[in-house]
């Protein structure tokens, strides 16, 4: 990953490159963010590949600098760690423990940047994150589907985890953005909402633009929570420029609707961290899909960077 030169397509010294960033060693201190790499695809519930995911990802990133040209933010002062990758296999249980286990155990100063994966992840990633932030945190998800089935035992697959949360979890403190898969009857979409889930979908958001969309994000975790973290699953976004997904979405969010709007989310709440799920390089173009993923982390760190 750190040696990828290839990847910069001039020499410039004014550039700082995030490959150049990469720290030797474990920080102990200082502003970190922190990559955990899961590639974890045993419960995807139509197409594998997002095992793949973290390395297309980590190897794009490397090519990037570390000023945000568009929101004008440099975050060159944090550090970059590798986390490493979470010991995983097809024994699904086993490999959720061992991934909520990981995140527990990093350190509070490291901004925690995690790479799926299927979306299966986010059940053992938000259990860790809930006990160390003492439940006072809230949860943000940006994907196509509600992902809230009913478990069948023996049957793991990605599109349950927002109910298998549902015993640590508290529904009025998660928002959902850009819903809008047609595969859920009405009772899937009342039941959440019934429980205080904000349920925001693309046609709501095209309707009445991205400035009502932040008002009701910010009314919603007002006074509840001490940080945000987001799970995006990279179907949320239009096909024509995320296709590299096991179900690609027909009429998505585009790429600025959710990097703006992380972007000033920044500005009100704490961010504990975020994840980024179901890229799947084998199924991409062009590395179009990657790219769009790295451009949702990169507005994440220049929320961070610039105020937090
Ligand atoms: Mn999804």
């Amino acid at each position: 990953m750190l040696d990828s030169a290839s990847n910069c397509v001039v020499q410039d010294a004014t550039v700082t490159w995030i490959k150049d960033l990469w720290l030797n060693q474990p920080s102990t201190e200082g502003r970190v963010f922190g990559f955990l790499s899961i590639p974890f695809d045993y419960c995807v519930s139509y197409r594998p590949g997002t095992r793949f995911g973290p390395k297309a990802i980590l190897d794009q990133l490397d090519g990037y600098s570390t000023y945000c040209i568009d929101k004008r933010v440099d975050f060159s002062n944090y550090l970059f760690e590798n986390l490493g990758s979470v010991d995983i296999s097809n024994d699904i249980a086993r490999s959720h423990g061992n991934i909520e286990e990981t995140v527990l155990s990093v350190p509070s100063h490291v901004t925690p940047i995690i790479l799926g994966g299927d979306h299966s992840i986010t059940d053992p990633i938000f259990r860790a994150i809930l006990h160390k932030y003492n439940h006072r945190v809230g949860l943000v998800v940006f994907d196509a589907h509600l992902d809230c089935r009913e478990p069948v035992k023996g049957k793991e697959h990605s599109g349950h985890w927002v109910k298998t949360l549902e015993d640590i979890i508290d529904y009025q403190a998660v928002a959902q953005i850009g819903i809008n898969a047609n595969i859920y009857s009405e009772q899937y979409l009342q039941d959440l909402e019934r429980k205080g889930v904000l349920v925001v979908t693309p046609y709501e958001i095209r309707s009445k633009g991205r400035g009502d969309l932040l008002k009701k994000m910010n009314q919603h975790f007002d006074g509840k929570v001490d940080a945000i973290y987001f799970s995006v699953d990279i179907d949320v976004f239009d096909q024509s420029v995320a296709p590299g997904t096991s179900v690609p979405n027909p009429s998505g969010l585009m790429p600025w609707e959710v990097s703006d709007t992380i972007f000033e989310l920044a500005q009100n709440f704490s961010f504990a961290g975020m994840d980024i799920t179901e890229v799947s390089p084998p199924l991409d173009t062009q590395s179009m899909t990657t790219q769009v993923a790295c451009e949702i982390i990169i507005n994440f760190m220049s929320g961070v960077a610039k105020y937090q």
